[in-house]
């Protein structure tokens, strides 16, 4: 049996299925959690591939360890969405960190992780986290200066996270920052979703004094290539804090920190057209 993720009208990912290991249909999606031969266990959300215990690792490092490295002294994280718990794992590296609040909306994927992803989910018993299962758009309006870093690590804009890719949720993660703070968010593929990438740089562009985007090879996502963008009250991720480095990680190391800056010309085109939107339309 194979799985076929159709990522455009155009383009699909097949992967070979040794087994289902559940199917269900929560509240808010259907969820899935296959056994693939070439990724192995693999979480999927409204038939989207969302993480496989063979490559989670480079998303998961890549979207936590980049702003806990540019941040000199991070203790209070907000991770919105998340709910496989793969980021709070990383962030729970830290000892210096003490309080890690996952805000996911649907119960049933943190249920469904902490059954058969446990390599992924294992941080969410840390005496550290505390899981939320509600809207993040409207716990994020509802906090003001409370976090050092916001993590966003949402589905595609589409169904439930669509309002995580809109400018007024910009604003309120500003808000729930202290003002040291910095937040960054998965920003999908600049082959695929390069719009999105132009507004979503916009917003964030427009909003925090620093602004960069990174990129990561993700082979299991569209393209591969993937974007993340770090909005920043102050600190730059370009001349990081030489603060502790983690044991146990994969992909991340100071070297990669920085290569991920270095954008290729049709990226860095994507978001040149963005700064000059800004003063354009809208
Ligand atoms: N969040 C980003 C998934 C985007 C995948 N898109 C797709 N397959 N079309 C991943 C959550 C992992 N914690």
């Amino acid at each position: 049996m194979w799985f076929t993720e159709r990522q455009t009208t155009s383009l699909g990912l097949s992967l070979k299925v040794r087994e289902t290991l559940y199917r269900a249909r929560s509240e808010y999606q259907e969820i899935a959690v296959l056994d693939t031969e070439q990724y192995g266990r693999m979480l999927v959300l409204d038939g989207m591939v969302q993480t496989t215990v063979s490559d989670e690792f480079v998303y998961h490092e890549m979207i936590s360890h980049v702003p806990m490295r540019t941040h000199p002294h991070a203790q209070d994280i907000l991770v919105i969405g998340g709910g496989d718990g793969g980021v709070v794992r990383e962030l729970c590296r830290y000892p210096n960190v003490t309080s890690v609040t996952l805000v996911e909306i649907d119960g049933d994927v943190v249920e469904a992780a902490r059954r058969f992803l446990p390599e992924i989910s294992l941080a969410l018993d840390d005496p550290r986290v505390e899981v939320r299962i509600t809207d993040g758009i409207k716990f994020a309006s509802s906090v003001e200066d409370s976090y050092d870093i916001i993590i966003i690590d949402s589905t595609e804009p589409m169904g439930p996270a669509e309002g995580l890719f809109n400018e007024g949720f910009y604003r309120d993660i500003f808000n729930a920052l202290k003002t040291d703070g910095l937040v960054v968010a998965q920003t999908e593929s600049p082959f695929v979703n390069a719009s999105l990438i132009n507004r979503v740089f916009r917003f964030i562009n427009s909003i925090f004094p620093v602004c960069h985007l990174y990129l990561a090879p993700i082979p299991t996502y569209p393209s591969g290539l993937w974007s993340f963008t770090m909005g920043s009250k102050h600190y730059s991720p370009l001349s990081p804090a030489k603060n502790f480095l983690p044991k146990g990680i994969k992909y991340y190391t100071p070297d990669v920190h920085f290569s991920s800056f270095s954008l290729p010309v049709f990226v860095q085109e994507l978001l040149s057209h963005a700064s000059e939107n800004t003063e354009g339309e809208d």
